[in-house]
Formats: C-alpha cells, structure tokens, sequence
C-alpha cells in the first residue's frame, strides 16, 4: 500500500516560526493535492523539551548554527523550536489533518536530538516507526515535508536501510541550505537509492 510521510510539517519550520525553512508553507497545497490520493498518511512531529540539547540556548556561549561534539557525534545547534506545546511545535493549520493514522514523535529525549523518522541521531535509539510499518505491510513510503536536508534526508537514508521502498517528492519538500547542506543531501539521498518522483506524476 502507497503511503505518505510528511515530515515535519510545523508552525517554526514556516516563514514566522523560529526555525523557519525559506518558502517551507509553499508545499501545503500540493501535500494537500497528495492526502487524497494515498491510503495511509503518517506524519512526523518535532517535539523537544525547553531544555533541549540541540538548543544553542542551552550551551553557554553559542549561537545558532554553531556545531559542538556530543558523544553520538556532530551536532548543529539550533534557534528554540518546536518545543512540546508550543504554536511553533503544532503543525501548519492548513494542512489536512483528517486522514493521518500516526503520528510520530521525536526528539523529545533531551540528551539526543532526533531528525531521522527511524532512528535519533545517535543512530540506536529507535522510534518504533520500523516496527509500525512491517505490522500493517507497508513496503513503499513517499515523502514530503520540511526540511530536505535535516528530516526529510535522514529518514530517507534510515528508511532505505530499514528497507523500505523510500520515494522522495521533489516538489513538495523544502530545505534549509547550511553550507552546502541542500545539494549534499540530494547527492547522498539519490547515492543511496531513493527514487525521486514529483505531485504531477502522483496526481
Ligand atoms: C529539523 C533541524 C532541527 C527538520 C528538525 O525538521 O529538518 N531540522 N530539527
Ligand atoms: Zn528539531
């Protein structure tokens, strides 16, 4: 069965929210367009505490965007965002929430940040989605949502080693763009094996 992964679809990932993806509300319409022609929709949700780890507020000294060494690895720090609770943390009010069957949460340990669907960033700790999609027979997973480069790339990697058929939206996704990041994450995600596909094809 076709089912559909937004990713990350929140009021901070949108112009006006804290960590705000440029054009990132310009996709609603299309995932929009996209719900209706899926069985199954899944939808992600970023949702740390206030102290999270990923907060460059929670490091003395830094500023967004700086990186630090936590034992799992590198780490960008980010501005405050999606935290549990928060309008930034809710999703885009106008995107259609009626036919989402789970939603899974992440980040929301405050010692591991989480951008991946499958796994946190230490690359153990899972979130169960595997689990979820084997029991229901989901083989092939198209996704969308925010951002490219950070959520939407890490559980398209994730998600073709779990070995999921993993399809990628091309129109319907946004990306942050750090240093490179956007181009890097098309380079990796189409050397792993995703297939990239676009709404006028789906619709
Ligand atoms: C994301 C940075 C921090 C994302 C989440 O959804 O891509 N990026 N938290
Ligand atoms: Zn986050």
């Amino acid at each position: 069965m076709k089912t559909l992964l937004i990713v990350d679809l929140q009021n901070d990932f949108c112009p006006g929210g804290t960590l705000a993806v440029p054009e990132g509300d310009e996709i609603v319409p299309t995932i929009n367009k996209l719900i209706n022609v899926f069985d199954i929709v899944i939808q992600t949700q970023d949702w740390h505490p206030a102290d999270h780890s990923s907060f460059a507020s929670s490091h003395e000294g830094k500023d967004p965007y700086d990186t630090i060494a936590i034992d799992y690895g590198e780490q960008v720090l980010w501005p405050d965002h999606c935290v549990q609770g928060s309008m930034g943390a809710e999703f885009h009010p106008d995107l259609n929430p009626l036919k989402t069957q789970v939603i899974i949460r992440k980040g929301f340990r405050k010692a591991i940040d989480s951008y991946s669907t499958f796994f946190e960033n230490d690359q153990k700790t899972s979130t169960g989605l595997t689990g979820y999609l084997k029991e229901r027979g989901i083989t092939d997973l198209y996704t969308v949502g925010l951002a490219t480069d950070f959520c939407v790339k890490w559980s398209v990697l994730d998600g073709i080693d779990e070995g999921f058929n993993m399809y990628i939206v091309e129109d319907a996704v946004k990306g942050i763009d750090l240093n490179g990041s956007l181009e890097l994450a098309w380079k990796e995600m189409k050397e792993k094996g995703v297939n990239v596909t676009s709404s006028q094809k789906l619709l």
